[in-house]
């Protein structure tokens, strides 16, 4: 083995072990303070869900799938209320998991934590409203099987005056692409 390609091999084993202990490092960092959520992107990825519902348009639905070990599941979803009146979403329910539940993000501190919206989450006339890897988000616990990419991730959504939608969430890659 000559003495260039030793160098190369032992280059590439350093440049594979920090990129293995960057990942550690973040998947350790987010399961101290928000298991499951990467802050990383807010676009909804292309080929999320799209449904309507009287004066809600729904669009950018998803989920990221779920890295081992990672108890929970995050969902994202866009609405907009072309009415005249306040809706409010006020609950989320899906065969895949035990239950959905609205949370948010809050600073505490230097911490970023989240917790749950109580009273479900207003989508004020003429608004809309963006659950996003930054902020709101749809959080899935108890999941049934964690979720895959590729997969798709049925929900009904229950609105106060809408009503309720069926709209089924394509699983994305963990990052959310
Ligand atoms: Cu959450």
């Amino acid at each position: 083995m000559n003495r260039n390609f030793t160098a190369a091999l032992l280059m590439s084993a350093a440049m594979l072990s920090l990129s293995a202990a960057t990942v550690a490092a973040q998947q350790s960092n987010s399961a101290n303070t928000m298991p499951g959520m990467q802050m990383d992107s807010a676009k909804a990825p292309d080929g999320s869900a799209a449904a309507k519902l009287g004066d809600l348009d729904i669009s950018g639905g998803y989920v990221r799938a779920m890295l081992p070990g990672q108890p929970v599941g995050g969902g994202y979803i866009t609405i907009h209320n072309a009415g005249k009146t306040d809706d409010k979403l006020t609950s989320v329910t899906s065969s895949a998991a035990g239950k959905v539940e609205l949370h948010e993000m809050k600073m505490e501190g230097q911490i970023m934590k989240m917790r749950e919206v109580k009273g479900g989450v207003t989508i004020p006339a003429g608004a809309t409203v963006t659950l996003s890897p930054s902020g709101m988000h749809l959080m899935f616990k108890q999941v049934k099987e964690p979720f895959k990419q590729g997969g798709a991730v049925p929900v009904m959504l229950m609105f106060d005056k809408a009503g309720m939608v069926d709209i089924t969430l394509p699983v994305t890659s963990p990052q959310g692409k």
